[in-house]
């Protein structure tokens, strides 16, 4: 009788080719194509997504259709308590009017609608997202809607003003 050996190495080399060629086939087959997507969690990206502009979800606004542009700076060193924050602190501008709020701090801010974080409307009205240093964002004043609205960061929520729509 031959000695077990002699069987078993090449079936050992068989058996381990075979194991070798189907991980081979296996991984090869999940890499995916270019442009195609095999994911049941794969939707296409929406035309509204599409539009924004940044976090806060407003679509773009086409600011050469405004002639009266009303700039809001947030201020270098507005993230310190008692520091001047946005400037104007209290804006004004006519419905006509587009409203650009400019972040020129190194810190991230935003200006966000309401009185605080916990007023139930915060938000509701405009909110700028999170600004990185001269990032803007922009809405029209006629958005906003007439009156006089509060407004303040989310980040820093000390900092707070206001802006008249007349
Ligand atoms: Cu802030």
């Amino acid at each position: 009788m031959a000695r077990p050996g002699i069987i078993a190495f090449p079936v050992i080399l068989v058996l381990g080719g075979i194991t070798g060629y189907l991980t081979y086939g296996s991984f090869t087959a999940a890499i995916p194509e270019e442009g195609i997507v095999e994911s049941p969690y794969w939707k296409p990206i929406s035309e509204s997504s599409a539009n924004q502009t940044n976090a806060g979800g407003n679509k773009t606004v086409d600011e050469s259709k405004f002639t009266n542009v009303v700039t809001i700076n947030i201020l270098e060193g507005s993230s310190t308590q008692g520091s001047p924050d946005y400037e104007p602190d209290a804006a004004t501008a006519s419905s006509d009017a587009l409203v650009t709020w400019i972040n020129d701090d190194e810190i991230l801010h935003t200006a966000t609608s309401g009185s605080s974080p916990s007023d139930a409307e915060s938000g509701k009205l405009f909110d700028t997202g999170f600004l990185n240093k001269g990032q803007k964002f922009s809405i029209a004043a006629a958005d906003i809607g007439t009156g006089e609205h509060a407004y303040f960061c989310q980040v820093h929520p000390y900092m707070a003003s206001k802006i008249t729509i007349e």
